[in-house]
């Protein structure tokens, strides 16, 4: 037993200190308490903080799957030496099976006397303490094939009740691990279960900042925990929903001015050909943005010695609601090519492509409308206080409530 949890010690990232790779006490577990032998017990009298953490992820709410994302937490400001940064990812509870565990609380533990829980299934636990609810602990289990270790956490009182907590706050184990409970306070506590959110796998980025691959669909979370050198811990969260994003809308119109009557000596203008424009009908299915390139070729220059619209090869196009309006995009002058961008909702619209007075020639043009992602929906956990309101919340004394 010793020499595993040992050999899990590299493992722990988050639950080991710096140049501190805990102590072992007779039974075996290992003790992973914020008295590091830099600090010694002292540090204990003064409540550890939570480093200020935050999370940022590139990329919108909602991803396409496989989509690789900037992710970069911010160095707390308040941490003391260096800082340890520990990735997670995984679907959040409400999105994927839960398998709750079998003991969710402890019993009440008297000063002096300790109680456990095994956590005997992968997810992450919030963990808060009865009567002391702002007492909070997050426990991360990983099903990733380590074998089980035993660890200790202990109750602090500090001078006020305000101090109260749990050490260490943050623990993130092997599956099946055991958390000895350890009430070195002068006021009973017990540990309950607040909320169990679904099984996360932790990634191989080291470091402040890195790229995750957004697989997995549907509402998805990275969270970074941050240790210091002091053993305080910063825990930061982002959720996204990852899914296909919409097929966008493409069509391709190619068409032809006066070819119908060619001639190797073309009529002078004002043009008998006429330049009667062409209106192509296209239906949007909802709002996005219109993308639409143009090209247009001259019939006549490389057959005739003579073009009645010299060598212009120009159209103009615009792009309207179903009779005129709305205007979504045009060309602010005949062009042989051109690019308009515009936005469109769910409608009917047509493309009027309208030759330059005279000209024989063909175009062109195509079409794209990338439509804006459908809200996903309601994030289901992302206040973990809705959660788990009648096996975890009941009784809490929260204070001033
Ligand atoms: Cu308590």
């Amino acid at each position: 037993m010793r020499g595993s949890a040992l050999a899990l010690v590299s493992l722990l990232l988050v639950a080991l200190f710096a140049g501190c790779a805990g102590k072992q006490d007779p039974g075996g577990s290992t003790d992973l308490s914020a008295t590091s032998t830099q600090t010694g017990a002292k540090a204990l009298d003064t409540p550890l903080t939570p480093l200020a953490t935050a999370v940022a992820v590139s990329g919108g709410d909602w991803v396409a799957p496989g989509a690789s994302l900037d992710v970069t937490a911010t160095p707390p400001k308040d941490a003391t030496g260096d800082v340890t940064y520990t990735w997670l990812y995984g679907p959040m509870g409400g999105t994927a099976p839960i398998t709750v565990m079998k003991t969710t609380q402890t019993a009440m533990i008297d000063p002096g006397s300790n109680a456990s829980i095994t956590f005997d299934q992968a997810g992450v636990f919030l963990e808060h303490c009865h009567p002391h609810p702002w007492m909070r602990q997050n426990v991360t289990i990983l099903d990733n094939g380590q074998p089980p270790v035993t660890v200790v956490t202990h109750f602090h009182d500090g001078a006020s009740v305000g101090d109260f907590r749990f050490v260490p706050d943050t623990l993130v184990l092997p599956k099946g691990s055991t958390v000895i409970y350890q009430n070195d306070g002068s006021q009973a506590h017990q540990t309950m279960l607040m909320q169990q959110d679904a099984p996360v796998t932790q990634l191989s980025l080291k470091g402040a900042s890195g790229q995750v691959s957004a697989s997995g669909s549907g509402w998805m979370r990275v969270m970074v925990i941050a240790q210091d050198a002091a053993g305080r811990f910063g825990r930061a969260e982002r959720d996204f929903y990852v899914n296909p994003l919409p097929t966008p809308l493409t069509a391709k119109y190619d068409g032809s001015y006066n070819l119908t009557a060619p001639s190797p000596v073309p009529a002078q203008p004002p043009s008998p050909l006429g330049s009667s424009p062409d209106v192509r009908a296209f239906t949007s299915e909802r709002a996005g943005t219109l993308f639409l390139n143009f090209t247009s070729s001259d019939a006549v220059a490389g057959t005739a010695p003579t073009d009645p619209a010299g060598d212009q090869s120009a159209i103009s196009v615009d792009v309207t609601g179903k009779g005129g309006a709305p205007k979504v995009a045009s060309t602010s002058a005949p062009s042989d090519k051109g690019s308009l961008t515009g936005r469109v909702g769910a409608g009917d619209y047509t493309v009027t492509l309208t030759p330059v007075a005279g000209e024989m020639g063909t175009y062109s043009a195509t079409l794209t409308i990338v439509y804006d992602p459908i809200p996903p929906p309601a994030n289901p956990y992302s206040d973990p206080s809705t959660q788990l309101g009648s096996a975890g919340m009941s009784g809490m004394n929260m204070p001033g409530m």
